[in-house]
């Protein structure tokens, strides 16, 4: 699919703030895909979707959630984690994209994991440092995936980590899984 076809389909799904921060990530996951020899044109068809339902009734991703047998925990979580895989289901029925290292970096795009690919790793760390994000942090991030991107992913994840426990909520476990895996393999190098 085309970038053209792929705008024209999510901006009807979203905020003009929510389509102006798609683009960033856009931008961003190509220049990162193309600095870390990642796939150019996977990134980009991963980024235009991966907030895809960002904006579904809180009814209707409770409802594929358990219809599709996703994780169970994802209930018990705050409901901002559940439009990531949501949106990975909805792009494959909704959309008819089937490659499924474009779905899983919209699924695994809120919270990492575990052997995270090289597409997840843009993709997750292309939200977190489009140019239109502001929040403490972000400056030291962006200069981080100029130089290693299993760095910057890793800090991205700490100050997400840090930000969720000061206000007190809790850490869904994929996301400390995605932590404690890029620390220890960092370790192991060094
Ligand atoms: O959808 P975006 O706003 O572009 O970004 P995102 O998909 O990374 O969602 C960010 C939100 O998700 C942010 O408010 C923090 C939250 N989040 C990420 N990991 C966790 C989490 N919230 C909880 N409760 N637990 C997590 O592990
Ligand atoms: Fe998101
Ligand atoms: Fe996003």
């Amino acid at each position: 699919m085309n970038r053209e076809k792929a705008l024209q389909i999510i901006k009807d799904k979203m905020t003009e703030h929510r389509y102006i921060h798609t683009l960033g990530v856009m931008e961003t996951a190509i220049s990162l895909a193309e600095r870390y020899d990642g796939d150019p044109e996977k990134a980009e068809i991963a980024a235009i979707f991966h907030d895809y339902a960002k904006f579904r009734p809180k009814d209707e991703m409770k409802q594929i959630i358990i219809e599709q047998n996703m994780s169970k925990e994802l209930l018990s979580h705050h409901m901002e984690l559940w439009h990531a895989p949501v949106g990975a289901y909805l792009v494959r029925t909704e959309v008819g994209i089937e490659d499924e290292e474009v779905l899983n970096a919209i699924k695994y795009h809120t919270s990492g994991r575990t052997q995270m690919t090289l597409l997840e790793k843009i993709i997750y760390l292309a939200d977190y440092i489009e140019p239109n994000r502001h929040f403490p942090g972000v400056e030291e991030v962006r200069e981080m995936a100029q130089n290693n991107l299993d760095d910057a992913v890793k800090q991205a994840m700490k100050n997400t980590i840090q930000f969720l426990m000061k206000k007190n909520q809790p850490i869904f476990p994929d996301t400390f899984h995605a932590y404690n895996d890029l620390v220890m393999n960092g370790k192991k190098e060094e």
